[in-house]
């Protein structure tokens, strides 16, 4: 207990990514009030509306507090609560059975978006010989951004709002940070950052509550921002707004790029994206002339299959106008943890060349990925039919891939196919239904952890400390680590401790120690590179990559239409004349989540999707009309917002809906489900295999 005059407890939330520090308030050992730390560097006492209603999930009388079993057929929705010991050994006996039968890899791993287990989640597939992990992120979330980067400067940036100099522009690229973050920085950084005079320019479909903020919005057509990127590299060249310094010092392959995007101009990339020419020049020429300058990229650059190029095209941006690691520009991270100790070298060679898709996209789960994984699609249809080998169990650590993951009723099939199902979380949800155990899950605080902020730059490291329990909920690190026993697996003899404070040792802290100080937070350096160059093979920031061109993949980036569209797939427009973009995040659900929580739910009580006026008009919807949103794989229903702040020939529907309150008829999980409508179908990007979310086409009627 510390730091707090009334004796609250100091830690951080990790309700979403994480990130804001908090004094916890108990009564009687449970959670009554959350509030935002004053000192905290990253949030400064602030808290998002999903935090601070944190007593009320803690509380839920819903939350699992019992290991179950399921007693009659799969999801009939009949359990019986175990003890952890009978649930424990039950579980590594069928594991043990299925590994020695037909080899670990038969043995799946899924896990939610970032959550305080998700390295010892790695740690425990490679320890368990799987190379079978995969979480609904990455190909689509992400991983595409970090690789980039670090394939193009050496190492993940994060926009600088901490240091003395404050951007003066920011791009926000696909990415609507005021709503989602802490996805890099927080929310509320950026807020700061746009309320002491930063200007704003939106690129996106919608203009957004971060939009709003913003001198220009430039109304993409989904999934063509490379086109975009390559003609304001194309303007930043041509009309010479470039770092010459810079670029003639630390950039490789500025010749190359130079003659590529020659023809790219504003005016080809306004017939491809339905922008302004006259915008996208001004856009260009705002970001190269107003240093320090950042670009806020976010997922609207991933979800698509041609998201390695398009993140590649933004990324030459930053380097170009000379904007990377100078103060108040996009910073190269600290990286103040050690790397978590994954025993990546317990994987068997031949277990690598059975991670399902991996030769094919070397990006995600390949030698050279930043943290391999399998390809979702491919697990899913191992799952289902057997090829090229039977996935027969599944291990669930806080995902919801009914809710998540493309296809939803492919997902469903795959599921009902599987031996062994085991699903770890706080709620019973429409996946976990179908399992055969399912585990109850700490809440964050009741879980400790070391981690750093923001995410993969880690300039700060923080500790989040267990400071309450509900029931037997038990942290994820602590289940595998109990199954690592059972199955006499490496690591199995350390603790979650011996790994946080290894993960300490570059500070020379422990971990106690690091309770008592909350934060560790050293002096951020600027311009890193002047010592020791970029992390790169030229040392320099590769505008030309020789390591992608190695692996088969464009060294320049380049604009590919998608698949489903009005250029490529015009036989499709009269049934299905608009383009769909799904899971544009609102504030107060984090993906499927929080559905259960009566405060939430009164804010948002159902599944909206965005059109513009002018479809309003044409279909004869009002706003709050009940309408059906349809693509070739399936219909869902969602309640119309009627607005002028959409490209007029999009459609957002978001994810993650399904309803706690209709347990009898499985949650309704395939009525408003945005994954119903999704695509996890080839072609895929050829180095991640994302598949696309956002960029279908799709029609709407109004339901009568
Ligand atoms: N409240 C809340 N916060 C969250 C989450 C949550 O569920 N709820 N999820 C967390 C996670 S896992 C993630 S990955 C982040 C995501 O955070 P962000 O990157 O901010 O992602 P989104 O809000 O999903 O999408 C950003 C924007 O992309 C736009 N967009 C869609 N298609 C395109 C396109 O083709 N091009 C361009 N330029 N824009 C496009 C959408 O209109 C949307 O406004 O949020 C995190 N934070
Ligand atoms: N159509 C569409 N689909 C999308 C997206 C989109 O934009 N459009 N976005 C994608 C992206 S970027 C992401 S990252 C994924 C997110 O996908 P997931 O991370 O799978 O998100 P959820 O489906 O909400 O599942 C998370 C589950 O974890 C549980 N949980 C929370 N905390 C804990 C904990 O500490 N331990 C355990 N064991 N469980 C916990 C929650 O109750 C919830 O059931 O969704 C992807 N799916
Ligand atoms: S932004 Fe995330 S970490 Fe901060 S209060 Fe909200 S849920 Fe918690
Ligand atoms: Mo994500």
């Amino acid at each position: 207990m510390a730091g707090n005059p009334d004796g609250a407890y100091r830690t951080v939330c990790r309700l979403c990514h994480g990130g804001c520090g908090v004094f916890v308030h108990l009564k009687d050992g449970r959670v009554v009030s959350v509030k935002g730390d004053p000192e905290s560097p990253m949030n400064r006492g602030w808290m998002c509306v999903k935090g601070i209603k944190s007593p009320e999930f803690a509380n839920h009388p819903d939350r699992l507090k019992r290991p179950l079993r399921r007693k009659k057929g799969r999801g009939a929705g009949q359990w019986e609560e175990i003890s952890w010991e009978a649930a424990l050994s039950e579980i590594a006996g069928r594991i043990d059975g299925i590994r020695k039968e037909t080899g670990p890899e038969t043995i799946a791993i899924g896990q939610g978006t970032g959550r305080h287990h998700y390295m010892h989640v790695v740690r425990f597939a490679n320890a368990l010989g799987t190379p079978n992990w995969y979480e609904p992120g990455l190909a689509q979330c992400f991983i595409p951004r970090i690789t980039v980067s670090n394939i193009t400067y050496g190492g993940f940036v994060v926009a600088d709002y901490y240091g003395e100099v404050k951007p003066k522009r920011i791009i926000f690229w696909g990415h609507n940070p005021l709503i989602t973050g802490p996805d890099g920085e927080l929310a509320v950084s950026v807020r700061r950052a746009l309320d002491a005079g930063a200007k704003g320019v939106l690129i996106d479909p919608r203009r957004t509550e971060t939009g709003r903020h913003c001198e220009l919005w430039l109304p993409v057509r989904p999934a063509t921002d490379a086109a975009l990127a390559l003609a304001m590299i194309n303007v930043v060249i041509g009309e010479g707004l470039f770092d010459g310094e810079f670029v003639e010092k630390w950039c490789y392959g500025f010749e190359e790029l130079k003659a590529h995007v020659k023809g790219l101009t504003p005016e080809w990339a306004e017939n491809i994206t339905t922008v302004k020419a006259g915008d996208i020049r001004k856009a260009a020429i705002m970001y190269a002339e107003e240093k320090p300058a950042v670009i806020e990229w976010g997922l609207g650059l991933e979800q698509n299959i041609n998201s390695l190029q398009t993140v590649r095209a933004v990324a030459l941006l930053r380097a170009i106008t000379g904007n990377l690691d100078i103060p108040g520009g996009d910073m190269l991270g600290m990286n103040v943890l050690r790397g978590y100790p994954t025993l990546k070298d317990k994987l068997p060679p031949d277990a690598l060349k059975k991670r399902l898709g991996a030769d094919t996209f070397k990006l995600l789960g390949g030698w050279r990925a930043f943290m391999p994984s399998a390809h979702i699609p491919a697990l899913f249809k191992a799952m289902r039919t057997g090829e090229p080998y039977k996935i027969r169990a599944l291990l669930l650590f806080g995902n919801n891939p009914l809710l998540s993951v493309a296809n939803s009723r492919e997902v469903y099939e795959g599921l009902n196919s599987l031996e062994l199902l085991v699903a770890t979380d706080l709620f019973m949800t429409p996946s976990a239904a179908l399992a055969d155990y399912v585990l109850p899950a700490a809440f964050w605080t009741e879980t400790e952890q070391v981690i750093g902020y923001p995410l993969v730059v880690e300039n700060i490291a923080y500790a989040q400390s267990r400071i309450n329990e509900t029931g037997e909920c038990r942290q994820d690190e602590w289940i595998m680590d109990e199954l690592s026993k059972r199955l006499g697996l490496p690591g199995a003899d350390e603790t979650l401790k011996h790994v946080m404070d290894y993960q300490l040792e570059p500070l020379g802290i422990t971990y106690e120690e690091l309770k008592k100080r909350h934060f560790a937070h050293p002096k951020h350096e600027y311009k890193k590179y002047e010592k020791h160059g970029f992390r790169t093979p030229s040392r320099k920031v590769e505008l030309y990559s020789r390591t992608l061109e190695r692996m088969g993949y464009g060294p320049l980036p380049a604009f590919k239409e998608p698949p489903e569209g009005p250029v490529s797939s015009p036989d499709v427009l009269s049934d299905f004349p608009y383009i769909l973009i799904t899971g544009a995040r609102t504030l107060e659900f984090f993906h499927s989540e929080g559905r259960q929580i009566g405060s939430l739910r009164r804010l948002r009580p159902e599944p909206r999707c965005e059109l513009h006026q002018t479809v309003a008009d044409r279909r004869g919807i009002k706003d709050g009309d009940w309408v059906m949103l349809s693509t070739k794989r399936g219909s869902i229903k969602m309640k119309a917002s009627v607005t002028e702040d959409i490209h007029p020939m999009v459609i957002s529907a978001e994810h993650g809906w399904w309803f706690p309150e209709k347990k009898e008829s499985f949650y309704d999980v395939f009525e408003s489900n945005a994954n119903v409508l999704t695509n996890n179908g080839p072609p895929y990007d050829p180095a991640f295999g994302s598949y696309q979310l956002r960029g279908l086409l799709c029609n709407v009627t109004r339901k009568d």
